[in-house]
């Protein structure tokens, strides 16, 4: 990339308002041009806490992680094309993610031509008690899987990602709700992408705990990563 790069981030986000805020304003602005929020009808003051905080605030009826990281994109598609991103990352809303690490995300697409940076907790600083054990043997299962089937070796499913903004529209990405992460790396791995990842810092959620920690989304989350590495096949 020759010319300085345009970088939009996308936050999924239902009912934190009490961690945006601190997400937003960790956010290097200087190397970001928009923050969009995706509002996955919240109930609490998720829009307005981001709004207050300079974000632009999204609303997606429809639950589900998926929907919000699709509407986000939707919103980026619109525009005329000298206007889309270079490059997008994901990241959370509960404040889990360091977002001042932005910058080790992006780098090897800017400097190694890489299409797809993975943040990568497991490498990286992980907070005692942030993920769960049924988590890191979940991830563990997915990435073993996907380095079997498709030969890339990735160690984490981590939320904090940045990817081409081309190169995602190429993958075409569906999954409405918890398949979303491992979609993309495998929608990566069978278009031969570039691929790599960097370690990052993870640490507690602020609010309530609404997959990871309860047996229900557990279950559901699990068996539906292992149901998209399959499907996709
Ligand atoms: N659970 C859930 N999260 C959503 C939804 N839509 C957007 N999100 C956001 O997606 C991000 C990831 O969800 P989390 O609830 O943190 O999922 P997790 O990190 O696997 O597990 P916990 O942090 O323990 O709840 C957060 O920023 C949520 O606010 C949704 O419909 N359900
Ligand atoms: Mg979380």
């Amino acid at each position: 990339m020759q010319k300085a790069p345009i970088i939009d981030v996308i936050i999924p986000a239902f009912n934190e308002e009490r961690s945006i805020g601190k997400v937003l304003d960790a956010i290097p602005r200087d190397l970001v041009r928009d923050v969009l929020v995706c509002n996955n009808a919240s109930t609490d003051r998720t829009a307005e806490v981001a709004c207050d905080a300079g974000a632009i605030v999204l609303y997606e009826p429809r639950k589900g992680y998926g929907s919000a990281c699709l509407k986000g994109i939707g919103h980026l598609r619109k525009k005329p094309e000298e206007q889309w991103p270079d490059i997008v990352v994901f990241l959370d809303g509960d404040f889990s993610d360091h977002p001042e690490e932005l910058p080790s995300i992006v780098g090897p697409i800017l400097r190694e031509g890489m299409d797809l940076v993975i943040g990568s907790r497991v490498l990286g600083n992980l907070e005692k008690g942030a993920m769960q054990p049924q988590q890191i043997f979940g991830n563990w299962l997915a990435t073993t899987l996907i380095r079997w089937f498709y030969g890339y070796s990735f160690t984490d499913l981590g939320p904090f990602r940045a990817v081409r903004f081309d190169r995602l529209l190429e993958m075409e990405m569906q999954d409405p709700d918890f398949g979303w992460t491992v979609e993309m790396q495998v929608r990566a791995a069978k278009m031969r992408l570039r691929c790599t990842e960097v370690p990052v810092s993870y640490r507690r959620r602020i609010g309530v705990s609404k997959v990871s920690g309860t047996v229900r989304g557990t279950l559901l989350a699990g068996h539906k990563i292992l149901w998209t590495i399959f499907k996709l096949i």
